[in-house]
Formats: C-alpha cells, sequence, structure tokens
C-alpha cells in the first residue's frame, strides 16, 4: 500500500498527478505544514528536509513477487522516478527515454521548482520594499518559461516523443503564472502543451486532490512564523 504526505502545493501536486495517471491506490496523509507538523515525528524522519511531499511505499513485491521492506522516500523527483520505475509508466519506451525524461525533471527539481517558489514568496507574501528580489525571480521564471517553449518547439514532450515524469513534474508550476503576470501565449509552444496537458483527466484529478485543504486565507501570524522564519532552531534536541 502506497501513503502519500502530502499536502495542496504545486511540489504535492506532481506526486497526486502521476498517481492518479498510474491508477495506482494510495492513502493520503494530509501534513498541516502551516501549523509546523513537517517539523515533527514521524514527518522529519521521513522527510528530513521537512517537506511535503513524502511516500511509504509499505510492504512492496520485488521482481520476483516477494514481499520487501518498506520503501520510504521524500523529494517528489525521486518518488516520480520510484513510482515510474515501479509501473513501467510515463518514462518512454527505451533506457534512452528514461535519461530523456530524467534530464528534464532534474531541470525541473533544480530550477522551476526552486525559482516558482521563490516568485511565489515575492509575489503572494513578502512586504513591500523587496522589488528587486521580486524582479530577479520573476525574470528566472520567465527565462524557464522560455527554455521549455525552446524545447518544445522541437519535441512534443519535454523528454521527447512520450508524455513522462517531466511533463507531470512542471506541470504544477505553471499554474500560477497568471497571478505572476506572465502571458503564456507569447510562448506558443509551451501554451499548446500547457493546453494539451490540461484536458488529461488523470492530471486534473491529481490537481484537485486536497482541495478541500487548500487555505481560503492568506497565512496569519502564526502560520507565517512557521513557514517564513525558518533556521537551524528547528532542528534543535532533534
Ligand atoms: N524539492 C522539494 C520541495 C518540496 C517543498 O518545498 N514543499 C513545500 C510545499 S510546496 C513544503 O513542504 N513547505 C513547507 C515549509 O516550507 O515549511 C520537492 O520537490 O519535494
Amino acid at each position: 500500500m502506497l501513503e502519500l504526505y502530502f499536502a495542496p502545493t504545486p511540489n504535492g501536486w506532481k506526486t497526486t498527478i502521476m498517481l492518479e495517471e498510474c491508477g495506482l491506490d494510495y492513502q493520503l496523509k494530509l501534513v498541516n505544514i502551516g501549523s509546523g507538523e513537517q517539523f515533527k515525528e514521524p514527518f522529519l524522519s521521513l522527510s528530513p528536509n521537512a517537506r511535503i511531499p513524502a511516500l511509504i511505499d509499505r510492504q512492496p513485491k520485488d521482481d520476483h513477487g516477494r514481499v520487501v521492506p518498506d520503501v520510504e522516500l521524500f523529494e517528489s523527483g525521486s518518488i516520480l522516478t520510484y513510482l515510474a520505475e515501479k509501473t513501467g509508466l510515463f518514462i518512454g519506451k527505451s533506457r534512452a527515454d528514461f535519461h530523456r525524461a530524467n534530464q528534464w525533471l532534474h531541470w525541473q527539481m533544480a530550477n522551476l521548482g526552486p525559482i516558482g517558489g521563490q516568485v511565489s514568496h515575492f509575489i503572494n507574501y513578502a512586504p513591500d520594499g523587496n522589488d528587486y528580489s521580486k524582479q530577479r525571480y520573476l525574470n528566472e521564471y520567465d527565462r524557464l518559461l522560455a527554455v521549455m517553449n525552446y524545447q518544445l518547439q522541437k519535441t512534443p514532450y519535454l523528454g521527447g516523443e512520450y508524455y513522462s515524469i517531466a511533463d507531470i513534474a512542471c506541470f504544477p508550476w505553471l499554474l500560477p503564472y497568471k497571478n505572476y503576470g506572465i502571458p503564456l501565449t507569447q510562448f506558443t509552444h509551451l501554451k499548446g502543451w500547457y493546453d494539451e496537458l490540461k484536458q488529461r483527466p488523470a492530471l486534473r484529478r491529481g490537481v484537485d486532490v486536497g482541495k478541500e485543504w487548500r487555505p481560503e486565507n492568506p497565512p496569519d501570524a502564526s502560520m507565517r512564523k512557521v513557514l517564513f522564519n525558518q533556521n537551524s532552531d528547528q532542528y534543535k534536541d532533534k
């Protein structure tokens, strides 16, 4: 049985999209990141970086059908790769296909995700007076959209001919583009890709997971303290 430790955010949605696309059964475990649950045990042991998502595959079977010890994973990219290997889905047809997709998965984890997160922080949460930081991250996000557009004029999907874990990882970080004030129409190939993916029923189900847990209001003072004032203190006495 798969247990997904989750909150309804772009990094969480990567994994719910993948689980829905693969047609896998899973149990959802909400982690309340606004109240600091990410720093509490047993979640912290599962995800030492104190971030969702994380996954436990309980008593999975090996290639010979034998039950093996639980697999515990953190980092959305590693979870996507694990599920792709487990099912043989969304990594193309050959080792080369897998690596073509995997390089874009790494690109997402190192670029689009972290920069998208910073843009969101400076647009949605930072106090006024951070124009330099806001502009720097917005410029970089805009550049990253152009990188995807450049690739997508050559191949229908990021990793090549097949819809893959790379597309699944990137899609949720495109969702807030309107809120960032960047028109997607200037990136013709990216817009075509985005519009096509949006029609996939499993992807839509994945993005809808945990809708009822999405915060209705901006974070209050105690949530801001938990989310935006982290340093090594959270690891003292652990
Ligand atoms: N590289 C990580 C990033 C995960 C991440 O940043 N998760 C956010 C939600 S989108 C989180 O758990 N935030 C809690 C916090 O900032 O304390 C991944 O892709 O899994």
